[in-house]
């Protein structure tokens, strides 16, 4: 149900392939269409459903935080960067198309992505939605994901101890993470009580448990399960979760940041349940 949401609300956030430059937006809809396990928008929908927001509101911001993820994707698998062919079982942006097009849909989704925070009456005042706009700006800057992906390209060959991993990861994957759990419950009613930064608990705890069980698959999966190249973290020497701990305590991790995660909502009683049911699938998942 929030899943055909999210993919109605990015199908009509996309500029068509009719509008030019139609390459151009070709391109951007061939990164974001059709793929993708779409969890930063289920969160900010389970998020959503904690402040009782109109799903009408959070299909905005949830599109938002895709399109920052796809652009990071895009960008993160040109030769420069991470240099992949594979992406969500398909070639990926610069191999479909070129270079210069991948970076500028990286650039236009990017810009997309706050267009729609701004424009839509997805918050309930002015006030909040430039929350809103800001919470998305630190997360996806060089205070956030785009930091992070700094010290990943300096920490690859390189050791590094666990809470150095933990910074990097915290960054690159978990502030994305966390500013979707955010920005879904700020579209709805303001949260009374400690609710805001116990979700901003299961966020952070999410995030990470993300991030540890994306290492493990990474050397568990195929390729063509994973829709993306499996076992690249060893092949370039990268330093991750598998690398520091091994594959069982690694595991072990993965367990513990989800009850971590789950007692972060505790109170927070049956609004909470999506948000339950994700942290599961997270830390389950195959893909
Ligand atoms: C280029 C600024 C910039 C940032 C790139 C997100 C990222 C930072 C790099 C992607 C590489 C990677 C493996 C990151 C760690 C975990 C992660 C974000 C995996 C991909 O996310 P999923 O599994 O992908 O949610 P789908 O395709 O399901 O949306």
């Amino acid at each position: 149900m929030h899943q055909l949401r999210v993919e109605e609300a990015l199908e009509r956030i996309l500029p068509a392939v009719t509008l030019a430059p139609a390459r151009l937006h070709e391109a951007m809809r061939y990164a974001v269409l059709g793929g993708g396990k779409r969890v930063r928008p289920l969160l900010a929908f389970a998020a959503g459903e904690v402040a009782r927001a109109d799903p009408q509101r959070i299909s905005s911001a949830a599109a938002a935080v895709e399109l920052i993820h796809a652009y990071s994707l895009v960008h993160d698998d040109l030769p420069c960067m991470d240099d992949d062919i594979l992406r969500r079982g398909k070639p990926t942006c610069h191999i479909a198309y070129d270079e210069a097009t991948a970076m500028l849909v990286g650039d236009s989704l990017q810009a997309l992505a706050f267009q729609v925070l701004s424009d839509h009456a997805i918050a309930p005042d002015p006030g909040r939605q430039l929350e809103m706009v800001h919470a998305l700006a630190l997360a996806a800057g060089s205070r956030g994901m785009a930091g992070g992906q700094a010290i990943d390209l300096q920490s690859t060959g390189r050791e590094l101890t666990l809470p150095e991993l933990e910074f990097m990861h915290v960054h690159k994957t978990g502030a994305l993470i966390r500013a979707s759990v955010l920005i879904g419950a700020a579209c709805g009613t303001a949260l009374e009580g400690e609710a805001v930064s116990r979700l901003d608990r299961f966020a952070k705890f999410s995030g990470l448990a993300f991030q540890v069980v994306d290492d493990l698959l990474d050397v568990q999966v195929d390729t063509v399960t994973l829709g993306k190249t499996a076992g690249k973290d060893a092949a370039q020497n990268k330093p991750t979760y598998v690398s520091l701990l091994g594959v069982s305590r690694a595991r072990e991790l993965a367990e513990e940041l989800r009850a971590a995660a789950l007692q972060a909502l505790e109170p927070l009683g049956s609004e909470a349940r999506r948000l339950r049911e994700l942290i599961d699938f997270i830390v389950m998942r195959t893909h």
